[in-house]
C-alpha cells in the first residue's frame, strides 16, 4: 500500500487523487500534519502524520501495511528564506526518517521530489545538463542538493530504492501552492479571472522552467513504475516541459481574456528566480523511462482558465 506524506499540498493532493484512481482508494493512505485540505481529507483514508517524527510515520506504516512512500512535505523556496532553520529541519528530518524506514526494511520504495532549485547562480542557465555545477543560494535549494546526495548514498550503500525528479515550477488549479517563487504563474490565472489584472512579483523577462501539473503527475507515476534497472540516475532526474516569462504567460492569458493587464513589482523572490536556470535538458528522463510532456503554454492557459472559471 502507498502512503503520501504531505498529501494536503499542491503536488501531494493531486498525487493522492491520481494514485487512488490507479490503485484503488483503500490502497492509498493520505497524510499530513493537519487537516488543511478538506477535499483530500474527505476523499479517502486520511491520517495525521508528523513528517519530522519517525514514530509517527512508523505507526502509520505498520497500521496500514505501507510499502511505498511519496514524501511530498517540504518548506519551499520563498518561505524557506524567511525561516531557514525550519526549512532545513522539515526538509531534512523528513527525508532521513523515510530513508531509514527503507534501510530498516519497513518499506521498499520511496519517491522524493527535488527541484530546479538545486541549481544556483554559477550553473549554466540554458539547457542545464543533468550533471553540472550546483551551488544553490537558497536554503530550500541547499536542502534539495544535500537531499539528492543522501538519496544516492542510501541507494549505493543500503540498496534503498528511492527515486527522484527535479521538478520545475508547477502550475495547477486544484490546490494553491504554498510559499514558492514560481507561485506567480498560478496566482496570475486566479487574479486574471477575479480582477482582470495581476501585479507580478517577478520582472517581465524572468524566464523559468515550468510544467503543468498533469505532466508532473504523469512523470511521477512513470518514474515509479519504471523497472529499477532502467533508473540510471539515483540523485534526481532533470525534468522539463516548457519555459516562459511573466510577459509570455500574460500574453497567453490576453489571447483568451483580451482586457487582461499585468504590472510588475519585483520583490525578494526576484533574487531567488535569478539564481535558477532558464531551461533544462531532461534527456536522461526521456531516455530512461520514456518521459514526454503534453502541455505547452497555450494548452495550459486554456485548461487553467476553463477549470478555474468552473470553480
Ligand atoms: C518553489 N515551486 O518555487 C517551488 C519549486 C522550482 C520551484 O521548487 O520553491
Amino acid at each position: 500500500k502507498i502512503l503520501i506524506i504531505g498529501a494536503c499540498g499542491q503536488i501531494g493532493s493531486e498525487l493522492t487523487y491520481k494514485l487512488r484512481e490507479i490503485h484503488g482508494d483503500d490502497n492509498v493512505i493520505a497524510s499530513d500534519i493537519s487537516y488543511n485540505n478538506l477535499d483530500v481529507v474527505n476523499s479517502g483514508i486520511f491520517e495525521i502524520v508528523d513528517a519530522q517524527d519517525y514514530a509517527s510515520i512508523l505507526i502509520c506504516v505498520e497500521k496500514h501495511k505501507i510499502d511505498t512512500i511519496y514524501l511530498m512535505a517540504a518548506m519551499l523556496s520563498a518561505t524557506g528564506e524567511k525561516y531557514p532553520m525550519k526549512a532545513w529541519d522539515l526538509n531534512m528530518n523528513s527525508l532521513f526518517h523515510v530513508l531509514n524506514l527503507a534501510k530498516a526494511k519497513y518499506i521498499s520504495k520511496i519517491f522524493w521530489p527535488s527541484s530546479i532549485a538545486v541549481f544556483g547562480p554559477t550553473t549554466p542557465k540554458e539547457n542545464t545538463p543533468q550533471h553540472t555545477v550546483m551551488e544553490p543560494s537558497t536554503v530550500y535549494g541547499i536542502t534539495k542538493q544535500v537531499g539528492e546526495r543522501w538519496c544516492e548514498y542510501y541507494f549505493e550503500k543500503y540498496d534503498v530504492d528511492v527515486r527522484s525528479i527535479r521538478y520545475p515550477g508547477i502550475i495547477s488549479w486544484k490546490t494553491l501552492p504554498g510559499g514558492g517563487t514560481t507561485d506567480y504563474a498560478v496566482e496570475i490565472y486566479h487574479k486574471a479571472l477575479k480582477d482582470g489584472t495581476y501585479e507580478s512579483f517577478l520582472s517581465e523577462n524572468t524566464e523559468l522552467p515550468m510544467m503543468f501539473m498533469d505532466d508532473a503527475i504523469d512523470a511521477t507515476i512513470k518514474i515509479m513504475d519504471a523497472q529499477a534497472d532502467n533508473i540510471s540516475i539515483r540523485s534526481s532526474y532533470n525534468l522539463a516541459a516548457m519555459s516562459f516569462t511573466p510577459k509570455e504567460i500574460a500574453e497567453s492569458i490576453k489571447s483568451e481574456l483580451k482586457d487582461f493587464t499585468i504590472t510588475y513589482k519585483p520583490d525578494f523572490r526576484q533574487q531567488i528566480a535569478d539564481s535558477w536556470p532558464k531551461s533544462i535538458d531532461d534527456s536522461y528522463a526521456r531516455k530512461d523511462w520514456n518521459w514526454n510532456h503534453n502541455f505547452d503554454l497555450k494548452l495550459m492557459t486554456k485548461e487553467m482558465l476553463t477549470q478555474l472559471s468552473k470553480k
